[in-house]
């Protein structure tokens, strides 16, 4: 683990729609590199980069044809050279995103499986037809999770897309290759690891039917994960790089094991429990009511059982997963700053690692798209058709795929309040949000706006051990506020939010506990100590 790890604040870039800089209308590694002297503004010490390797972007890079490649479509090595020397000059390093889970079925690997060379068909899950598709398990993006390939008689697994094939960890060969993918890019200067889904990557001996879900229950936090995990730390020499692991589905007691500093596997972990809370029944594609309540007793379930158990998390509301959390959480239309300066409070107040999502920053909110031809995300275009398939009507559909949409976090940054925002001179691979008033040169210019609410939180967070190493201790939550202490040899922050748009005034008993405070930052003007604004949010200090 690097030493200062848990001072960090990182910073996701989804490449394709960060910045263009050649007119194709993709953003580029060279857009990264123009970028960067906002990005050393804001304060952020490292850079998440979604995939840009060679892919036919089937799930825009997740589908990986050449680990040790850049995609044409992003740039090239001597870009990316320069890229790693320009961001080291200014103390912001680099962390690339490895899918270790699966590559695309165009990898060199998988090709010759399908010619049928035993040595590769080895490196993935293959099962010979006996009649029917080897289990029930169904896609994340929907649809059966086996493709059946003709020319061998079998099935191959891909719990994503069918262009996205399942690897086969027990083999040795295919651990090989993953330790060598990462000391290349350690080599390149890289010193940081996004790990895809990693918590899949054990699958089961036997392969059976679940007639109580999805299948998930099977290949979820296998037995091997964190021996896996440990291997590539161990053989790949990953102790001075920062490693961060995406855990699809996980539990408090597999995310703080894999994540434990004595296990020396991964020095944090996404969860995402906490962005299912309007999740109908746990299902994504029905439309629950948010509640607070429950958003914050998860959070405190997680800041708790993490303690307990000597985990590190990393904390984050957007990625490129998600819808934006202002348009999902609040009401964004009357209190734009204040929802989402709010929400930012929460996540740079949390005990772990925060995480800012391109876009945040400037409070970027979901599209309002009329029609489901706007949308370009797989997952939502084929659940779109399964939604109407399974009885709604186009316009239920098309709702729920506004509300749920990755894309709704993908839309292209606008610099300026041009028509294409500075992203680009060409046509975008995706329309930009006709909200030009939410652009980077407008924010920079206003010193009351949601950036420098950010830079300040990020600033708050390097100069105070409470928050970057601070224990977590529970003061109260309700259906309104949540309040915590961070405290750090003998020093005590406290973190106070409201996430809904009610006044509440405080007990007498919070009151005695704040009062004698200084308010280290607020998105309101004042604080009276008693009544806490609607979407208001502070962080005080003794
Ligand atoms: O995401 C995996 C993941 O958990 C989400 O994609 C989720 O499963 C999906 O939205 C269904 O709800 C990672 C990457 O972040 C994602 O972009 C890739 O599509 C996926 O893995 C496959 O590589
Ligand atoms: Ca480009």
């Amino acid at each position: 683990m690097q030493k200062d790890m848990k001072k960090y604040t990182f910073y996701q870039i989804y490449l394709r729609s960060f910045q263009d800089t050649n007119g194709d209308g993709y953003g580029d590694l060279e857009g990264v590199i123009k970028r960067l002297p906002y990005l050393a503004k804001l304060g952020i010490d490292f850079i998440w980069l979604s995939p840009f390797y060679k892919s036919h972007q089937y799930d825009n890079g997740y589908d990986v044809d050449d680990y040790k490649s850049i995609d044409p479509l992003f740039g090239n090595f001597e870009i990316f050279d320069r890229l790693v020397s320009e961001s080291k000059k200014l103390n912001i390093q680099i962390m690339l995103d490895m899918v270790f889970n699966h590559s695309s079925t165009h990898h060199k690997w998988f090709q010759k499986a399908l010619d049928g060379d035993k040595k590769y068909q080895d490196y993935y899950i293959f099962k010979d037809n006996e009649g029917k598709v080897p289990t029930n398990w169904v896609s994340k993006f929907g649809g059966s999770a086996w493709k059946y390939v003709e020319k061998l008689d079998k099935y191959y697994l891909h719990l994503f897309h069918e262009n996205q094939a399942d690897l086969n960890w027990e083999n040795p060969e295919v651990r090989k290759e993953f330790v060598d993918i990462l000391k290349f890019w350690k080599a390149k200067g890289v010193t940081g690891f996004r790990f895809d889904v990693i918590n899949l990557i054990s699958k089961p001996t036997v392969y059976e039917d679940d007639f109580l879900g999805d299948g998930r229950r099977f290949y979820t936090d296998g037995p091997k994960v964190l021996e896996y995990m440990h291997m590539l730390h161990e053989e790949a020499g990953l102790d001075d790089c920062v490693t961060v692991g995406e855990l699809s589905s996980t539990t408090i007691e597999n995310s703080a094991k894999y994540t434990n500093l004595n296990n020396e596997a991964f020095d944090m972990g996404f969860n995402f429990h906490h962005l299912k809370v309007d999740y109908k029944d746990g299902n994504k594609w029905s439309i629950g009511q948010m509640n607070f309540k429950k958003f914050y007793e998860l959070l405190n379930e997680w800041q708790v059982g993490f303690e307990k158990y000597n985990g590190w998390a990393a904390w984050f509301m957007n990625n490129h997963d998600q819808p934006r959390a202002i348009s999902r959480f609040g009401n964004v239309k009357d209190f734009h700053y204040e929802v989402s300066t709010a929400i930012a409070t929460l996540t740079h107040g949390l005990k772990g690692s925060p995480y800012i999502y391109q876009g945040e920053e400037i409070g970027m909110i979901n599209p309002d798209f009329e029609s489901i031809d706007m949308y370009k995300d797989y997952e939502s275009l084929n659940y779109y058709k399964i939604l109407i398939e399974e009885g709604m009507s186009n316009e239920e559909a098309l709702y729920t795929i506004k509300q749920r949409s990755r894309d709704n976090g993908r839309l292209p940054i606008r610099w300026d309040d041009s028509e294409n925002g500075g992203f680009t001179e060409g046509n975008p691979w995706i329309l930009l949000n006709p909200e030009k008033n939410i652009n980077y040169n407008d924010a920079v210019a206003n010193e009351k706006s949601i950036f420098y609410f950010y830079k300040d939180l990020v600033s708050i967070r390097k100069s105070n051990m409470s928050l970057s190493h601070g224990d977590y201790e529970l003061i109260h939550y309700d259906d309104n506020i949540y309040i915590f202490n961070r405290n750090y040899k003998g020093d005590k922050i406290t973190i106070l939010v409201n996430l809904t748009e009610e006044k509440i005034i405080l007990n007498d008993d919070i009151k005695e506990m704040i009062s004698d405070g200084d308010v280290l930052i607020n998105n309101y003007n004042d604080f009276d100590f008693d009544t806490v604004n609607e979407y208001q949010s502070m962080i005080i200090k003794y």
